[in-house]
């Protein structure tokens, strides 16, 4: 670092006139540097995280009782819509996006990113695309109400708020692309002399992995809005079967997109965890090379599955064969996941704090998230449970206890290296236990709901569902709530608190570095501290 600049990129003293780095709010909106970047999506995940919270809360308060109450039903609609859009693309994706750009030069001793100012435009581009979303709710017919895969032929008929959704998704996706064609450079161009791929840091790994898979799908999802888009406005009829096109022809394109998707969502969380679980169980990862190899297969068997969300679209037997078995198949490399972590911690010498507790927490109700998963996979039970609460508790485990308990457990471990200071233990343990207990009541009744045939995506229902929904419901609030106690923890780290050193783990020292390369010249132990 030069002696002009700090890590900040501040300039200081008499040559601030001169074309110094830009200071103040200009900073962020004109910032190449990946560590700024970083805080960027963070944040801006966090603040979409909140707002589709928010949405969320606004669906239980509906549901805590039958009978309409708050919201007439094309409103609850927008709402389950615009928590999932804003959830998926707004919070869980620009999140794993930011804490690869704080992550991945640093792990493989690279200055910065391939492409620093595309690196800029990738997070300034979510901005808009959020207003817009956010935006559509006062337009005209409110926000879109399709439901967050935007199903044809409801999606191709619907009022404006469709149409800035659409360029919305456009614009994040094109966000995703430039972001992943980033990472891939970086990647495969900058890492430290020695450090071969199978050296590499697990995150990094499976962020690479990620990349790939957005974009191999984002366009696959551009191409089929684009087509909802020209059905609405240009008079073709791709979804239209009046014209001649096919309605379940935008599920087959949607999902092809849409279950990779899935694996993008949880892929870095895997990664996340297979640093933080050897870190505290003071061992080395178990089965590092075949931790590659089993994200990879997931990867390419994502590929091959999508119409196991199709079961009910009247498919031939074999397809339906097809599917199921499939998707079971991908349970294999999710188990050898699964037991690496295990291993590693066994007959370790573990301790509990914060971020183990949640990467914990993650295996334990990620699985269950998975064994969900291959019960939903099995097509004559799908067939039954298609469209109820039961794939709503699926995949709230999967995402919730999986994607967020991984960023949760990421920004504990890596928040003292981020800003140079201890979080509050106390408080994140109890964000940690909250978090864990009112997940759990919000989501394991849907599963009983669920199987006793509660539809999702309905405003009310009959009274036999309330006892479960009213529990929901307070689990809901209650797990909104923790999520500010995550708030003050974090702004408390950023103001002050402890200073740590380049080892904040004392008892994990040397097992930070959980991969067989040494650690690069450009990593945090030796890389400048945010202040
Ligand atoms: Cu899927």
């Amino acid at each position: 670092m030069s002696a002009v600049l700090d890590q900040h990129g501040h300039s200081h003293g008499h040559d601030d006139h001169h074309h110094g780095p830009p200071s103040g709010l200009m900073r962020w909106v004109m910032t190449t540097n990946h560590k700024d970047i970083g805080t960027l999506y963070l944040w801006f995940s966090f603040i979409m995280f909140l707002t589709g919270g928010v949405l969320a809360l606004g669906i239980r308060m509906e549901l805590f009782q039958p009978g309409l109450q708050y919201w007439n039903p094309e409103f609850f609609n927008q709402l389950t819509t615009m928590h999932g859009l804003i959830m998926v693309f707004g919070a869980i994706m620009p999140a794993f996006v930011g804490f690869a750009n704080w992550l991945i030069p640093l792990q493989i001793g690279a200055p910065d990113m391939a492409f620093a100012r595309m690196n800029n435009w990738s997070f300034w581009l979510l901005v808009p695309a959020a207003m817009l979303l956010v935006i559509s709710f006062f337009v005209p017919g409110g926000a879109t109400a399709a439901g967050w895969t935007l199903y044809a032929p409801l999606s191709t008929q619907m009022g404006l708020g469709m149409d800035l959704g659409i360029f919305a998704m456009h614009i994040m996706g094109a966000s995703s692309i430039m972001g992943s064609i980033n990472i891939v450079t970086t990647i495969l161009n900058m890492r430290a002399p020695g450090m071969t791929l199978m050296k590499m840091p697990m995150f990094c790994w499976t962020w690479l992995i990620t990349a790939y898979l957005l974009i191999a799908v984002m366009p696959v999802l551009a191409g089929a809005i684009t087509m909802v888009l020209t059905d609405r406005h240009f008079g073709t009829s791709f979804f239209n079967a009046a014209g001649g096109g096919d309605p379940v022809m935008y599920q087959h394109i949607f999902w092809f997109f849409g279950h990779p998707e899935v694996y993008i969502m949880i892929l870095p969380a895997f990664g996340i965890i297979s640093h933080v679980v050897p870190a505290f169980a003071r061992k080395q990862l178990f089965g590092y090379a075949s931790m590659v190899y089993a994200t990879s297969s997931i990867a390419i068997l994502s590929f091959i599955v999508w119409a196991h969300h199709m079961f009910t679209t009247g498919m031939p037997a074999s397809g339906q064969l097809f599917f199921m078995y499939a998707t079971m198949l991908i349970a294999v490399p999710t188990g050898v996941k699964v037991f690496n972590w295990i291993a590693t911690m066994w007959k370790g010498s573990m301790t509990f704090e914060t971020p183990m507790l949640f990467a914990v927490g993650f295996i334990f109700v990620f699985t269950m998230g998975g064994f969900t998963g291959l019960i939903c996979a099995v097509t004559p039970i799908d067939i039954q449970i298609q469209d109820t609460y039961y794939v709503v508790a699926h995949f709230h485990y999967v995402l919730v206890a999986g994607s967020l308990f991984a960023l949760f457990s990421g920004t504990y471990y890596w928040i003292p290296k981020w800003t140079g200071h201890m979080y509050d233990e106390g408080l994140g343990k109890l964000h940690f236990w909250a978090s864990i207990i009112f997940f759990n009541i919000t989501f394991f009744p849907m599963h009983f709901l669920g199987l006793a045939g509660m539809p999702r995506r309905i405003p009310d229902y009959a009274t036999q569902f309330a006892d479960f929904n009213a529990i929901a419901s307070v689990g809901a609030f209650g797990f909104g709530l923790s999520q500010l106690i995550f708030l003050v923890v974090v702004l408390k780290a950023i103001k002050g608190g402890a200073k740590v050193g380049d080892k904040p783990w004392e008892g994990a020292e040397g097992l930070e570095w959980t991969v067989p390369s040494p650690a690069p010249y450009h990593t945090f132990e030796t890389a400048p501290q945010v202040k």
